[in-house]
């Protein structure tokens, strides 16, 4: 079974890491989906988003990393995947994806959405939280691979500590 793991993933975190690391031990095959949004203004471009995991999911034979734009429904009917990954942290979360799964299966009644729940050490990270801490002069590297706290440290010109 294929499935797609999409997401903004500006930057991939170590919560997100653990999804996908997750995610190839229960699926055949995982592609993880950088979704290019014209309405968003993201810190990494797409072309990057994509090179840092690629990066840090070396280590995973099954696991590809792509980009798309438009419908994930309809990025993942081209990819003849029938699983989205999705990973839970707060209630909060659960609300917006549950929506964001009913509105795919009405778009495309061949999807199903699998959540993972968070592992309990990453329940508070998020892209955000990682970018607020390194804009103010934050080591990060507890929170995200090394070469992407390394562009964040670049990106907001603070010397590695
Ligand atoms: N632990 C566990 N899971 C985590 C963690 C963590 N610490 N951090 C993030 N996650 C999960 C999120 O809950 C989410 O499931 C996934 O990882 C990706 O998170 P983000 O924030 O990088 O990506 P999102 O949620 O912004 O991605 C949204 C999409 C791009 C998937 C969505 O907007 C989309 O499908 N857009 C395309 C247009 C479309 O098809 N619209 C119709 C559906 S609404």
């Amino acid at each position: 079974m294929i499935a797609i793991y999409p997401g903004s993933f500006d930057p991939i975190t170590f919560g997100h890491l653990d999804i996908i690391e997750r995610g190839s031990r229960l699926f055949e095959h995982t592609i993880v989906a950088v979704l290019g949004n014209p309405n968003k203004q993201p810190l990494f471009p797409v072309s990057q988003r994509v090179r840092q995991i690629r990066a840090c999911t070396q280590h995973l034979p099954n696991v590809e990393v792509d980009s798309f734009a438009g419908l994930t429904v309809e990025y993942a009917r081209q990819c003849n995947a029938n699983v989205l990954l999705r990973g839970l942290r707060v209630l909060s979360d659960f609300e917006k994806e549950l929506q964001m799964a009913h509105t795919n299966q009405t778009l495309w009644d061949g999807i199903e959405t699998v959540f993972l729940a968070t592992s309990n050490e990453y329940s508070f990270l998020s892209s955000s939280v990682v970018k607020e801490i390194a804009r103010f002069g934050g080591s990060v590297e507890h929170l995200t691979p090394e070469l992407v706290a390394l562009d964040l440290y670049q990106c907001f010109a603070k010397t590695p500590p």
